[in-house]
């Protein structure tokens, strides 16, 4: 046909996004491949980019923080991209956690906290990501199990073959024989297979006629407070609140009065 004429041709969806080349032969024979000779005709390559109008997900997990469930995805690359609205599978049905949309930042990480879920059970996630046009893509599901922050910390401490058994990595067990369980451990941020590294005073000492010193092994972050007693089994009063910022803390309390004091630290958070 005379003049300009338009053909259009679908790109296969395995394409990446990346520079290729596409072939074009122009003959009045019909069926030809890409090579080999025809007795009259055209051929050209052009070079063409796929370019991406979708995201790139990296990576999608869950994971507890103060006993919520955070859910947290990485985008490699972001096209025309307005925000992410979050869904979980409820009863075999996607329902919104997001109740507004997650702004798009041009890559992530974006998180949200998922307040209906718990840590330690699983879930089926899906990611709808909105166009700045309107339009939706969708990501997922995502099946992942969610790991308690105990969970997650066995883990740092102890190897595969530990992690099953109960004895060395169990709530309870006690490994290293510091007279902490590894719950314990856990909350107070010492480690677990150190029976030197512990919560405990290490020394309480008169640095005056009148001034008590108390040092006791931290944990960095960790908050502790201070009290004391004229009677073990007595009433502690509250001294003071400190959070750790390294592993030994030595406070002074004032002990002008008197009395014997009985100290004791406990962990707070
Ligand atoms: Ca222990
Ligand atoms: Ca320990």
């Amino acid at each position: 046909m005379q003049g300009v004429n338009s053909l259009t041709s679908s790109v296969p969806g395995s394409m990446t996004a990346s520079n290729t080349f596409a072939r074009f032969r122009f003959s009045t024979t019909t069926g030809l491949s890409p090579t080999g000779g025809v007795s009259e005709g055209e051929v050209e390559d052009y070079m063409v980019a796929r370019v991406p109008t979708l995201v790139g997900i990296t990576s999608f997990r869950a994971f507890e923080r103060d006993g919520a469930v955070v859910v947290q995805w990485q985008t490699s690359f972001e096209m025309n991209s307005a925000g992410f609205i979050l869904e979980r599978e409820v009863n075999g049905s996607f329902v919104r956690i997001t109740s507004v949309v997650v702004p798009a930042i041009g890559g992530g990480p974006y998180e949200v906290i998922d307040e209906g879920a718990e840590p330690g059970q699983s879930y089926r996630y899906r990611l709808v990501e909105i166009e700045n046009g309107g339009s939706e893509n969708m990501y997922g599901p995502y099946n992942l199990y969610v790991p308690t922050g105990f969970e997650e910390w066995l883990a740092i401490w102890f190897s595969a073959d530990e992690l099953g058994k109960p004895a060395i990595s169990g709530e309870d067990a006690d490994s290293d024989g510091d007279g902490h369980s590894n719950l314990e451990e856990f909350a107070a941020g010492t480690n677990p297979q150190d029976g030197a590294s512990v919560l405990r005073i290490v020394s309480v000492r008169p640095v005056g006629s009148s001034v008590i010193e108390i040092a006791w092994q931290s944990a960095p972050g960790k908050v502790y407070v201070v009290e004391r007693s004229t009677s073990p089994g007595g009433s502690y009063i509250h001294r003071v609140t400190v959070t750790a910022t390294g592993e030994r803390i030595e406070l002074v309390d004032d002990a002008n009065d008197g009395n014997a004091w009985f100290y004791r630290v406990r962990l707070v958070e």
